[in-house]
């Protein structure tokens, strides 16, 4: 039996996985689907332009605990009572449920395995994680990773990881959000002890050692950013944004036979002219919040480079000092910071954190924080003095201030 606490506080005792699976279906569940959560270092909001980006995955994972069933039926509880218990058919288009509903992303994987591989047989699974909710930390690409996996599996399907992570990124969409393929990359590809630099169309990865004596600090704000809910408009129309602002630059480049051809996105048009002359165009072309969202585009995928190499070089100071433009840049240019982030970026930093920045998605959510093996304890103290005393979210800090581990990626095994 594990221990869990009630919002109120008071400790209960909460059945184990397999306690619950037999209680609920009868019998022991044969198989688990494990999908990590991912921290993203360097590269927010440009996986949609196809531009690389820097994550790692982490300590924290989605666990379902299944049986294959004979029928299409799926029928999945969540260990957390937030969470309704879902129950589905499957099929090629299996109906969303409304905005929000947690089982748009069980419902996502199915929907698309049976789209591309007519899947038939249905599962019973126990669901529990412990990767913090709406908090820029993949928590809902987790669930959509695990559920794949497991349908997968009792389907016989067998997949590559960059197939399979195409294959979730897509199926995501069905929840509304137009998000890119950095979380269903890093949760499929990713290595123990490294972080991944993922470029998209076709999906390549590159994976760099995290060295040893670096601390990626993660701090939550404790504000909710749900993509199933508030953020998913604003997200999307970043997304929006981007393409339109490309487009403009393209239009007017041609015109202006600045360009030679049409190219075919964002990383072609860096390509071809570099940054430099990339931003001078968009200076010309674009006006107000599109020059932002463009400039924030284009100088991130920069960083993303850099800080590639400051990993490859160990180089503390520099990959701290990219932290810090980026942030400045999802600030000013993305619009995407919100009070409490910038107020957790300050004090990390001023706990002697080399550089910070939120992470994920923003509007809400967590900053991560780079910090040496002899600074992060100061970090930490800060964090938890300044930030999450004062308002009394002291009690099980350790969900919403740790230090990110660089996990391995998804896999499912027999129990
Ligand atoms: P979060 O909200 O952190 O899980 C989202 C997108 C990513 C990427 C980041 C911003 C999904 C599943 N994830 O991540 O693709 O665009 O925002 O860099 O939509």
């Amino acid at each position: 039996m594990a221990e869990a606490r009630d919002p109120e506080g008071v400790t209960n005792e909460r059945s184990t996985d397999s306690e619950l699976f037999s209680s609920l279906f009868g019998g022991a569940p044969t198989h688990v689907a494990r999908a990590p959560g991912r921290v993203n270092l360097m590269g927010e909001h440009i996986d949609y332009c196809d531009l690389a980006v820097l994550p790692m995955a982490t300590q924290h994972e989605a666990q379902l605990q299944f049986r294959a069933r004979d029928d299409g039926l799926v029928r999945i509880t969540n260990q957390d009572p937030e969470f309704d218990p879902v129950e589905f058919e499957l099929g090629p288009a299996i109906a969303p449920g409304s905005r929000g509903d947690w089982r748009n992303y069980l419902q996502a994987p199915a929907n698309e395995l049976a789209r591309q591989f007519a899947i038939w047989r249905g599962l019973d699974g126990v669901l529990s994680s412990d990767i913090p909710v709406a908090a820029g930390l993949s928590s809902s690409t987790a669930l959509v990773n695990a559920v794949g996996l497991a349908l997968a599996e009792a389907n016989e399907v067998l997949l590559a990881p960059a197939q399979f992570a195409e294959l979730m990124a897509e199926a995501e969409h069905y929840t509304g959000t137009r998000g890119g393929g950095m979380d269903q990359a890093i949760g499929f590809g990713a290595r123990a002890g490294h972080a991944a630099c993922i470029a998209f169309s076709p999906l390549r990865m590159r994976h760099v050692a995290v060295p040893e004596d670096w601390c990626f600090v993660v701090a939550d704000t404790g504000v909710r950013a749900e993509k199933s809910g508030r953020a998913q408009g604003p997200y999307n129309q970043r997304r929006s944004e981007c393409e339109e602002a490309l487009d403009v630059v393209v239009q007017f480049a041609l015109q202006h036979d600045r360009l030679p051809t049409r190219p075919r996105g964002y990383p072609d048009l860096l390509r071809m002219l570099g940054a430099a002359e990339v931003i001078s165009l968009a200076e010309e072309a674009l006006k107000a919040r599109l020059l932002k969202r463009f400039r924030h585009v284009v100088t991130e995928a920069d960083r993303v480079d850099q800080a590639v190499d400051c990993l490859l070089s160990a180089d503390l100071v520099g990959f701290g000092t990219l932290m810090d433009a980026s942030h400045g840049s999802l600030y000013a240019d993305y619009q995407v910071s919100s009070r409490e982030l910038d107020e957790l970026v300050a004090i990390a930093r001023e706990g002697g954190g080399a550089g910070a920045r939120l992470t994920g998605a923003g509007f809400g959510g967590c900053i991560v924080t780079l910090a040496d093996r002899g600074t992060v304890g100061a970090v930490l103290e800060t964090l938890a003095e300044q930030y999450f005393e004062p308002r009394g979210m002291g009690d099980g800090i350790d969900d919403r201030l740790f230090v990110a581990v660089p996990s391995a990626g998804a896999s499912v095994g027999i129990l």
